[in-house]
């Protein structure tokens, strides 16, 4: 066998190295992959061409993409700042640090008050996170229930008993309701019930409703109980920020939220959490939070390893944008163009859930206008309009609801103003009339109701009125710039 000296050893391999770096590791990705660099192409095509509706959705800044994309993402970090159990973590202790700092002066809170852990990987997790740090197996909790406007992660559970969410199986939960004749939170039912059901924590917090929440009403309520108030702020969050809603901050114990949703940062999560002095008993004792400890272990080490360094990055960045007085005029087009977008939908006929919206987004009630959820969230999708289905209080199917639901912040980011949402409730119009008239011709032999939208879509596919309204969106969206393109 051939003997190399070490000196020529060590040549080779650092040129095999070069070639392998030169060949996979040091392209872009339309080099190396163009299976994958397709999708994202065409993924790229549909939101620069689509009106994106879905009221959590936003298009994040270059800024923030340029930092979820970096080396910020090799790090490994478990632990909090100063306290890791890796090496090498000076600077991402840094971007953890400022990303705290934004959180808390962003919301304006006092850091002897409050604390904030911003590594939860997302929304649903950091609520898992923030109910084992002062729950235990089996505990109580109420939520807004799922069909009334809730969330997967504040419990549900079937009428029949079927536990759909895994927090209704650690934990015991039970739904509070809004008043169907108003479509807004019933506050007498919660009161009641909560007294007898005696839940550890009550969360004030929904994924489909229009209207402000009374924090203040919520905080009564469960301080008639002994419970924690828990705020999901996951939708609001950007609002808030900007001072355009009512903040959850004064009347909460812990405050949930994602990042990606109004707040427009990368897809990420934030628990903030009191500190110091929770109350003072009648005979003067002074009773004080323990929650930094429990929530900061309940993320790390009780669910969660390494943080994602490259999202925290991110997050500071969105965190710092989210203060400037842009953001805050921003917000108020969000939330101005949904009342012109509810104001423009009730003139066409539609019916909208509690009357119209205090926020960004509106939940339209279908049943009175022989379609449901699904077909439209079908054929708005086939004219390059992104929305989603949803239920109504009172409806018995996730999959064919007789509710749609809508939102601006995604499209105000783009620049839409009132009168381009008064064309786009135009467009939802058409759609519904379209739809209304494609469900007539749906065969006689789709016996089932999903074998029914099967055939609907089908008929989408084939029609030409849809093909011409799809043309239409798809070349007016395109004209409005998504950011990092200007
Ligand atoms: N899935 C989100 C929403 O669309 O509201 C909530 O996490």
């Amino acid at each position: 066998m051939l003997k190399l000296p070490a000196r020529n050893i060590r040549c080779y391999a650092t040129k095999a190295n070069n070639a392998y770096q030169q060949a996979l590791l040091s392209k872009h990705v339309d080099q190396t992959d163009p299976e994958m660099y397709a999708i994202l192409q065409a993924e790229r095509k549909r939101q620069k061409h689509s009106i994106t509706l879905i009221p959590s959705e936003n298009f994040t800044s270059k800024s923030v993409m340029d930092l979820l994309g970096s080396e910020m993402q090799n790090k490994y970090s478990e632990g909090y700042p100063n306290e890791r159990y890796y090496g090498g973590n000076q600077f991402i202790d840094k971007a953890e640090s400022l990303c705290q700092k934004r959180a808390l002066d962003l919301y304006q809170l006092d850091p002897e008050k409050w604390g904030v852990n911003v590594q939860p990987l997302s929304g649903a997790p950091a609520n898992l996170y923030t109910y084992s740090a002062i729950m235990n197996i089996g505990d109580r909790l109420m939520g807004l229930d799922l069909p009334h406007g809730g969330h997967l992660s504040h419990g549900y559970q079937l009428p029949s008993g079927t536990k759909i969410s895994f927090v209704s199986k650690y934990f015991q939960t039970m739904p509070y309701h809004i008043d169907p004749s108003t479509g807004l939170i019933d506050y007498e039912e919660l009161s009641m019930t909560s007294k007898l059901f005696r839940p550890k924590i009550i969360i004030a917090g929904t994924s489909a409703y229009s209207r402000i929440l009374d924090y203040k009403r919520f905080r009564e309520i469960t301080n008639a109980c002994n419970a924690y108030l828990v705020s999901d702020m996951a939708h609001i969050s950007g609002l808030v920020a900007a001072g355009v809603t009512d903040s959850p901050f004064e009347h909460s114990d812990i405050v949930t939220t994602t990042t990606h949703k109004s707040l427009r940062g990368p897809r990420g999560a934030m628990i903030f959490y009191r500190k110091n002095l929770r109350k003072v008993t009648k005979q003067g004792k002074e009773i004080h939070y323990d929650l930094d400890k429990k929530i900061n272990f309940s993320v790390f080490p009780g669910h969660q390893g390494g943080p994602h360094n490259h999202t925290i990055s991110a997050l500071a960045v969105a965190l710092g944008q989210a203060a400037k007085p842009e953001f805050k005029q921003y917000q108020q087009n969000v939330v101005a163009n949904a009342k012109a977008f509810s104001d423009e939908l009730i003139k066409r006929g539609f019916n909208l859930v509690s009357g119209g919206t205090d926020n960004h987004l509106i939940l339209i009630n279908l049943s009175n206008l022989g379609i449901d959820g699904a077909r439209l969230e079908t054929i708005l999708e086939s004219i390059n309009i992104a929305a989603n289905k949803n239920t109504i209080a009172g409806d018995k199917s996730a999959l064919f609801p007789s509710g749609l639901r809508v939102g601006t912040p995604a499209m105000t980011t783009r620049g839409f103003d009132k009168s381009d949402f008064a064309k786009v409730a135009e467009y939802i119009y058409k759609a519904v009339k379209l739809a209304i008239s494609l469900k007539s011709q749906e065969s006689a032999t789709a016996t089932t109701a999903r074998a029914r939208l099967i055939d609907f879509k089908k008929l989408c596919k084939e029609s030409t009125a849809v093909k011409q309204l799809a043309d239409e969106v798809y070349t007016w969206v395109g004209q409005y710039p998504i950011p990092g393109e200007l």
